[in-house]
């Protein structure tokens, strides 16, 4: 199951030779990353969560430890193995045993559930899968083991605990002569496949998105200098650690670069994440709108004392409202900057010396002088300066294709390697973009995205349910909320919200793409060529 070149589609020769001569791609790996870290300032606290905290040292100790554990299970460079574990400091753990080994993360989320991780096992034919040891309510390990049982490639099952790296060594030393002490296999290569990410809102085969060491180090790197991070930095991760936007926006990855510390909390509730803040220090954090909404509410009506050391409250993953963006200040203490990004690629940011109203009322700016950006009609034909249109964008850390998905690929990407983003997007003449809508059929619920399709595809197995429709509505707090029309299949007996909500869990999809609302109609809007209009549908929500 070794990862070849046919799974990922390079950047053109052309393009990666200047990227890496112009020092974009520096050629160096993540492993390699925490070793340099490691080997200058192996006492400064690396990464903490709430039980305990760890040196860029005892990191470095775990992951290799970590890494030789794997490889002693058969684990080899570029096998993919599923990672699903929330904001804990084995999340790190794990990490780099992985880059170390140069087998490939497939980033998972903690809400994933079956659904999602059969889906995700089955399209990476991932060979192991490493998650926390324990949930609340919840045990992933129970669920790692239904999907071993049913995913023929999938052979291990790793619990991962804050004891699990220290236990794999000890395991070593135990074996004496015949464990072999380090990793041996040959160091993984910069222009290597990093990690996988997942696109949002994907139907069917989820979209897997390889990121190689070059270009993802680069954007993490570039984000550093971008929103200021150094050693002193302490970087908050309290969005789900694997979303690419906690991860290297610049995140996780972005404070170990910086040689600073990552705090790391499962629990976004003001009154624990403000606490968490005031013990840890931190400099920086990032949240998605609803959630910048309750931290700014709740420190509006009741003061927030101990956030003295936060500087920057980075918002993205859905657009944050003007209003919102400007009470940050005000509320939280910290400057507030907006961060336009995809895990395919391309993110924007708003500088922290950018004036009010640009860091109000826009999206940002791409990162990198190397970043191009198309925006384009229906026909692609680029529109006039300044009209909105769709978005297409390449660059030195955006990627030509979806892992082994060529179907995805076809619809994704122009021929000549521009990837459709699918948001809709005007470019002011100061270069900075304000985002005005999306074209693809993704709901965009809190940042996190859901496809109507998936959700339909689910909901249509209900017995009481002959057809369903599923469009997202306009929220105040999510931004987005998704309501189904269903066409129920005996008109006496038409399935409630709570119905579809729980059949749609126990079909094993994720929490966040259960229906918030339900319609019942008799028949749905046909468009002219008798297909049901989505379009009408989302017109019949706005009234
Ligand atoms: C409007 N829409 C936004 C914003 C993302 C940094 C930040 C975010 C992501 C992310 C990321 C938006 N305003 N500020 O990966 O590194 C919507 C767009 C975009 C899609 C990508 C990062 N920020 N979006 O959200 O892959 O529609 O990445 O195309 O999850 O989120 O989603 P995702």
């Amino acid at each position: 199951s070794a990862l070849t070149s046919g799974d990922f589609i390079p950047w053109p020769t052309e393009e990666a030779a200047s990227y890496r001569s112009s020092g974009y791609w520096a050629g160096i790996t993540f492993g390699e990353l925490l070793a340099r870290r490691a080997a200058e300032s192996g006492d400064r606290c690396a990464a903490r969560d709430q039980n305990r905290s760890l040196t860029y040292r005892q990191l470095d100790d775990s992951a290799s430890s970590f890494a030789t554990g794997l490889r002693d299970l058969g684990i080899r460079p570029g096998d993919r193995v599923m990672l699903q574990i929330p904001n804990r400091a084995e999340f790190l753990e794990a990490l780099f045993a992985l880059f170390r080994l140069g087998a490939v993360p497939v980033m998972c989320l903690p809400a994933h559930r079956h659904a999602e991780l059969a889906a995700i096992a089955e399209a990476s034919s991932a060979v192991a899968i490493v998650v926390a040891q324990d949930g609340v309510g919840f045990s992933y390990v129970d669920l790692a083991q239904r999907i071993r049982r049913e995913v023929p490639t999938l052979r291990h099952v790793i619990a991962a605990g804050p004891a699990t790296a220290r236990a794999l060594s000890e395991a070593g030393a135990d074996f004496g002569d015949l464990y072999l002490p380090a990793v041996e296999q040959p160091a993984p290569s910069a222009g290597a496949v990093a990690l996988l990410q997942l696109s949002g809102g994907s139907t069917g085969i989820p979209k897997l998105i390889p990121r190689t060491h070059d270009d993802y180090l680069y954007s993490v790197r570039r984000s550093v200098e971008v929103c200021g991070l150094s050693e002193s930095s302490v970087y908050l991760a309290v969005l789900p650690a694997s979303h690419n936007f906690t991860l290297s926006s610049p995140g996780i990855l972005g404070a170990l670069w910086a040689g600073g510390t990552v705090a790391l909390t499962e629990d976004p509730s003001p009154s624990s994440a403000f606490a968490f803040i005031k013990e840890t220090g931190t400099t920086i954090t990032a949240l998605v709108p609803p959630l910048a909404r309750v931290w700014v509410n709740t420190a509006e009506r009741s003061g927030a004392p101990g956030l003295e050391t936060l500087e920057v409250v980075q918002i993205g993953g859905a657009r944050c409202p003007g209003e919102l963006a400007a009470r940050i200040r005000p509320a939280l203490g910290a400057r507030a900057q907006q961060v336009f990004g995809m895990a395919e690629g391309l993110v924007c940011y708003t500088r922290l010396d950018d004036p009010e109203d640009i860091a109000v009322g826009t999206q940002g700016r791409p990162m990198s002088d190397r970043d191009e950006l198309l925006v384009v009609d229906e026909h692609d034909r680029p529109v006039e300066a300044g009209a909105s249109g769709h978005l297409l964008t390449r660059g030195p850390y955006t990627i030509r294709g979806y892992f082994r998905n060529p179907a995805a690929n076809h619809r994704s990407f122009t021929a000549d390697g521009w990837y459709r983003t699918s948001d809709i997007v005007s470019v002011r003449p100061d270069g900075n973009l304000v985002v005005v809508g999306r074209a693809g059929d993704f709901i965009n619920r809190s940042g996190e995205k859901l496809s109507p399709e998936e959700l339909e595809q689910h909901l249509l197995r209900h017995p009481l349910v002959d057809d369903v429709i599923a469009v997202g509505m306009a929220d105040e707090m999510l931004g987005e909320r998704t309501c189904v029309f269903v066409v129920p299949s005996a008109a006496d007996t038409a399935p409630s919200l709570t119905d579809l909500r729980t059949f749609a869990r126990q079909n094993g999809l994720a929490d966040w793409k259960l229906p918030d609302e339900a319609r019942v109609v008799r028949e749905f809007p046909k468009t002219k060529v008798g297909k049901a209009s989505r379009a009408d549908l989302r017109a019949i929500l706005r009234g």
